[in-house]
């Protein structure tokens, strides 16, 4: 296959996966794909999966190593592109199928590589980059040379843009270290009460108000209620992120409208926790669109106290102060009533990518 064949092969994976990842990473981009953000994921993910078995050899018909004149596969420099993109596929391998504590462990290193790689292709475009086939004469040298510059600006400049937010994510990372007692590794357990309410099944109580009548239920009545279970990122506004986690529970949407909501008339629900002062709302667009659980377990397991037991809400795709923990009440209303951190200036619509 021809040499240049083979380079814009990789050249458009690699564009591809750089841009998907951007698209899940930069709280510009995020803003971007806004609803295709599950979408944009799924291509990453599926994407980074063949490309990785495409580059350990899987297919040597997508993409044969080039063998020099001694017969070895690449020159030497290619092979420290290829340990990158190794570290890449393996990291995000941990990322999507790892334990609570390996996953937090290779979204840093994902980030670190995929860096890494970004240098590496900037280095390689400005050094390898082949713009001219001409015989060299001053005039082709200079064309050759500013066109590198050009190429290599064009994929240092969205990189630049990322680092404040990778460097938040690391320090965030750093910061937070060994302050997450009581919680699944990689979160960070906030609470703005004194300690975690300690709520046991047995006296836990979920009240309902605004629907035609007031209902309450009890862990019995809630354990029989059809469930459903989602898979997604746990992202804080302050940069921490726990990839690919399982939350279990009860939609919300079908619950409520199950027991006589008329959204049209009363479009917004306030949360209420069980600390007696946190709270939180959402309308039925963002309810709709989102679809948010009543949610009681993590990676198949209980919620631990410090993370909402014995209930909590959790709102796939949007930042986790939206995600109310020890929820005991709900209330329905004509209109919004802010919750705990957007009477404090954070975005009611709190979208990945809503807040810088
Ligand atoms: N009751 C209550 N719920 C809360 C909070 C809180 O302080 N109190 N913090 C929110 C914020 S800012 C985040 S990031 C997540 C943290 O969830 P975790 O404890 O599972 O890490 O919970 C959210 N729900
Ligand atoms: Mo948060």
């Amino acid at each position: 296959m021809k040499f240049s064949t083979r380079h814009w092969r990789h050249a458009l994976w690699i564009g591809l996966l750089v841009l998907t990842g951007f698209a899940l990473f930069l709280s510009s981009w995020r803003r971007a794909v806004g609803p295709f953000f599950a979408a944009v994921e799924w291509i990453h993910i599926v994407g980074g999966i063949l490309y990785g078995l495409a580059i350990v050899g899987w297919s040597r018909v997508v993409f044969p190593w080039r063998r020099d004149r001694d017969g070895k596969l690449g020159p030497g420099y290619a092979r420290w592109g290829y340990l990158i993109l190794i570290m890449l596929v393996v990291s995000g391998a941990g990322l999507l199928v790892g334990p609570s504590p390996t996953r937090a462990i290779a979204t840093v290193l994902h980030g670190l590589a995929a860096l890494a790689l970004v240098v590496w292709v900037i280095w390689h475009l400005l050094t390898r980059l082949p713009v001219s086939r001409q015989p060299t004469g001053e005039w082709h040298l200079a064309r050759r040379r500013t066109l590198r510059w050009l190429a290599s600006a064009i994929v240092a400049v969205p990189v630049v843009m990322g680092l404040p937010t990778l460097l938040k994510m690391l320090s965030g990372r750093l910061f937070n270290a060994g302050s997450n007692e009581g919680a699944l590794p990689g979160f960070v357990p906030y609470t703005v009460v004194d300690g975690y309410p300690h709520i046991p099944r047995d006296r836990w109580h979920l009240w309902i108000h605004g629907l035609s009548e007031d209902l309450v239920l009890s862990w019995a009545d809630y354990a029989t209620l059809p469930r459903r279970t989602v898979v997604i990122n746990f992202r804080c506004v302050t940069g921490w992120v726990v990839p690919h986690v399982e939350f279990e529970g009860v939609d919300l949407l079908d619950f409520l409208l199950q027991r006589g909501w008329n959204p049209s008339d009363k479009p917004w629900v306030t949360f209420y926790s069980g600390d007696g002062v946190y709270t939180d709302t959402l309308n039925i667009d963002q309810i709709r669109q989102y679809r948010p659980l009543l949610a009681d377990t993590i990676d198949h397991e209980p919620l631990p106290v410090a993370q909402g037991f014995p209930v909590r809400l959790l709102v796939p795709h949007m930042y986790g102060y939206k995600s109310v923990k020890w929820l005991v009440g709900m209330h329905i209303a004509r209109t919004a009533a802010p919750g705990y951190w957007e009477q404090r200036g954070y975005p009611q619509n709190a979208f990945f990518g809503s807040y810088p």
